[in-house]
């Protein structure tokens, strides 16, 4: 199989995934016009729910499905600006009707459900829902304590806590799972697994569950809205029957039921609750609104972590800072060799994997860098570069193509410069990505060839993607930055120690 091409993944992205026209078998779809309360689009399953197949129900009025006390509710619902799970009568069942409004019609989700509804289980799902914020220490706590939560309401074989990085490739942070599952804990997974029109969409819909991936969806009718040319957005529909690719991703992972619910922080994606299930599992609708309800707490009280914890961290360089200064001051031997000796401070201080030193004679190396002699000749371009005295990049040969040669060490450059006058600088070398972190999508296991070979094959996308990370490193973070700029600060004045003391001990 041929490994998959930019030009196919960037076909992912244009998948229109919230017009594909189906929802999933679990429920039924009815969508109807205002305020005459008409319908206009059902799901092709009505037969085997309401006893209607889709020709006897479409124009027909509401009020010749829904039972009078049931239709109130309904169109009480409709009246108030948000609506929570309503529970509606049809044909002798009961269902949770969740409607919205999309395409100018109310699109009304319908899920059967037992007959009755337990009070103690409610009680019992709220103080799941708020046990991760009472006993979390801190945001990998937190995390940790949301995905047991989540598996706790659900029964989910897998929950994990997923977190996107700046490029979008994202990793597994915090991990609930049944022994017999495989581990996911630790593991990168790349950006193309969850291409940009599905993070947008999950940004404004935050819980989505599918529940058996290989059921076969049902379509709509008429499949195409008249009106529009298309089928009916189904962007908010609790039911949408979700992109084929993603099935097929989800049953070469052997997953017969997943579900992923957003987590947003300050308006961006920052990370998916994701559960996996061997076999299908259908959540009852509360239970994840209770998800939901629990993934927006848990969002709202990382910020606050991580605000604590950024802190944390900038006070942490902050203390290398002064240790390593300290030492620098106190030893007597030069410079260079006085800051070769702190090599663990020097790296740790951005989190880098080497680090050259240009102040003045040979570059002086620590760690895994590029030679003395493409140091120097780095150095020379940078010192040719118009900036404002730092500059960082995760891909060093798209700015300068010689470093292409050395980019398994420093495909992360991370620069600042001592002064406008000598090219002297401190470089902080990053080695390339794929080096660095576990990435899922194991190419050695035998991938269960999907139907149509010539489509793309979501696993055959890793290949695809090891290629689009090659030369790149992880990202340099505001605080690597603002070390590496507080240490210049730092540095500059220890040199101008130095060269007082030089000066007086020449005179
Ligand atoms: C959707 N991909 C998703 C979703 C997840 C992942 C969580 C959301 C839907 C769901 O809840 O199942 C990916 N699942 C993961 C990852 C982990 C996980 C990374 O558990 C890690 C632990 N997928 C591909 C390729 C394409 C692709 C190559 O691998 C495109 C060609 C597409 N993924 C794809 C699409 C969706 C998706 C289109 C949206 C599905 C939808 O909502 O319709």
């Amino acid at each position: 199989r041929p490994p998959v091409s930019e030009a196919e993944l960037s076909q992912c992205e244009r998948e229109p995934i919230h017009l594909l026209g189906g929802i999933q078998p679990h429920g039924m779809l009815l969508a109807f016009s205002e305020p005459d309360l008409t319908l206009r689009v059902v799901s092709a399953n009505t037969e085997a729910l309401l006893g209607r197949p889709p020709e006897a129900l479409l124009g027909q009025p509401l009020s010749g499905v829904f039972p009078p006390s049931s239709l109130a509710l309904l169109t009480g619902a409709l009246a108030q600006p948000a609506s929570g799970l309503l529970r509606l009568e049809a044909a002798g069942r009961f269902f949770i009707g969740v409607p919205h409004r999309g395409d100018g019609l109310v699109v009304l989700d319908l899920e059967p459900t037992a007959e009755g509804s337990n009070e103690e289980e409610a009680l019992g799902m709220v103080d799941l829902l708020l046990s991760p914020l009472a006993r979390a220490q801190g945001p990998k706590g937190l995390l940790q304590a949301a995905a047991e939560a989540v598996r706790a309401l659900t029964s989910f074989d897998r929950v994990m806590v997923y977190r996107f990085d700046a490029d979008w490739h994202g990793e597994v942070l915090a991990e609930s799972r049944d022994e017999s599952m495989d581990g996911f804990l630790g593991l990168h997974f790349p950006a193309s697994d969850i291409p940009a029109q599905a993070r947008a969409l999950y940004t404004r819909h935050t819980l989505r569950l599918i529940a058996d991936a290989r059921a076969e969806p049902v379509p709509l009718r008429p499949p195409v809205l008249p009106s529009e040319g298309r089928p009916l957005d189904l962007s908010g529909s609790v039911l949408r029957s979700v992109s084929p690719v993603h099935l097929e991703y989800l049953a070469n992972m052997g997953v017969g039921a997943s579900m992923s619910i957003s987590l947003v922080r300050e308006g961006r994606l920052w990370g998916l609750i994701a559960c996996h299930h061997r076999t299908p599992l259908l959540v009852p609708l509360a239970t994840r609104r209770a998800c939901d309800v629990l993934a927006r707490l848990v969002s709202l009280q990382l910020a606050a972590e991580e605000r604590a914890s950024v802190s944390a961290e900038l006070a942490r360089r902050a203390h290398f800072q002064t240790q390593l200064v300290e030492r620098l001051s106190e030893q007597a031997a030069t410079l260079p060799t006085a800051l070769s000796q702190q090599a663990e401070l020097l790296l740790g201080l951005t989190g880098a994997g080497g680090v050259a030193l240009l102040l003045g004679e040979a570059p002086v190396l620590v760690g895994q860098t590029p030679s003395s002699e493409d140091v120097r000749e780095l150095a020379l371009w940078l010192a040719g570069q118009h900036s404002d005295g730092t500059f960082h990049t995760e891909r060093l040969a798209r700015h300068h193509p010689p470093a292409a040669e050395y980019a398994d060490v420093a495909s992360g450059l991370l620069a600042v410069r001592l002064d406008e006058t000598s090219p002297r600088f401190i470089l902080w070398f990053r080695p390339e990505v794929a080096r660095t972190v576990t990435w899922a999508g194991n190419p050695q296991k035998p991938v269960v060839p999907g139907p149509g070979a010539s489509r793309l094959h979501p696993r055959a996308s890793f290949a695809a993607w090891q290629e689009t990370v090659r030369g790149a490193s992880l990202s340099w973070t505001p605080e690597d930055v603002a070390a590496a700029v507080g240490f210049r600060s730092a540095l500059v004045g220890v040199l101008l120690r130095h060269a007082a003391a030089l000066a007086r001990s020449n005179a």
